[in-house]
């Protein structure tokens, strides 16, 4: 069978797992070619860190898609996360119609917020932005920080109603042609995992909560939701596997390494993830 392929369209943060360091190893290890599209360089992610370098890298987007396209490169899938500029989002959109196979997959993870606030470097208009790149996804992976920014209602933090999710990922689901993956859904104390919309019936996935705010965890379950997608899993079993494996990791690097910024030892669990894939 032909191998499938990837593009990855994330910063590097250079230390502190998350984005492409997350991406490219989970999802060349579930078996699928990940070609990469650089956002920015960064020294360290920004969450955690002070003093990091950032280089912007939007005018670099549109002639890495230009060139694949001469050299007839397309991919099977495209996945997007943490984005350097708001002109990156229009320009991402164009990269997308370059060099996606006709038929192919967007997965957009509109990597911008958290715990009720957006990272450090965004504007306040940036959600807006970022809406407009949510409506051409097949799957989208927000977390409720970023639904909320989204869709400019209030956030409120864990433990949720079954109104507020039920409400937000229906209200989701208008501004996507795509499914809704909404992250971070948690009704009770000891449970945490995504609601899950194809337009039809809101489904959920849920996993052991382990207490603990990590770095990079939401990165690390989009990118194995990807690896169960392109390896023709179901939405929803996809999004099992991703909710157990980021509960995993978390798990054991609570168990030997408390240092937040830091990110989860995912490297450890691969295997593990591997036989979840049934691979
Ligand atoms: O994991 C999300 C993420 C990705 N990239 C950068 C970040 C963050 C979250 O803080 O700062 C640069």
């Amino acid at each position: 069978m032909l191998q499938k392929k990837v593009a990855a369209i994330h910063d590097i943060s250079c230390f502190g797992k998350c984005s492409l360091t997350v991406a490219l190893p989970i999802i060349s290890a579930a078996g699928i070619e990940t070609a990469v599209i650089p956002t920015a360089v960064l020294s360290t992610h920004t969450g955690g860190f002070s003093g990091y370098t950032f280089r912007d890298l939007t005018e670099d987007i549109l002639p890495v898609a230009n060139h694949w396209k001469k050299e007839n490169i397309t991919v099977d899938a495209i996945y997007t996360g943490y984005l350097g500029s708001k002109e990156q989002i229009e320009i991402v959109k164009d990269a997308i119609k370059i060099i996606k196979k006709e038929g192919g997959l967007t997965i957009v993870d509109p990597v911008m917020a958290d715990n009720g606030k957006l990272y450090g470097g965004f504007p306040e208009d940036f959600p807006i932005e970022m809406k407009k790149l949510c409506e051409t996804a097949d799957i989208i992976t927000p977390n409720i920080t970023e639904a909320a920014f989204m869709l400019d209602i209030p956030y409120k933090p864990a433990p949720y109603t079954k109104e507020y999710i039920e409400d937000m990922v229906v209200k989701l689901s208008e501004i996507t042609n795509g499914a809704v993956v909404l992250t971070g859904v948690c009704f009770q104390k000891d449970k945490m995992g995504a609601a899950i919309y194809d337009g039809k019936e809101i489904s959920y996935v849920f996993s052991n909560y382990v207490e603990a705010a990590y770095h990079g965890t939401g990165d690390i379950f989009t990118s194995t939701l990807v690896c169960g997608v392109l390896n023709n899993k179901s939405l929803i079993e996809s999004a099992q596997i991703a909710s157990d494996f980021t509960a995993s990791c978390i798990k054991l690097t609570k168990e030997n390494y408390p240092e937040m910024k830091y990110g989860v030892n995912f490297e450890a669990k691969i295997p593990e993830l591997i036989k979840k894939l049934g691979l």
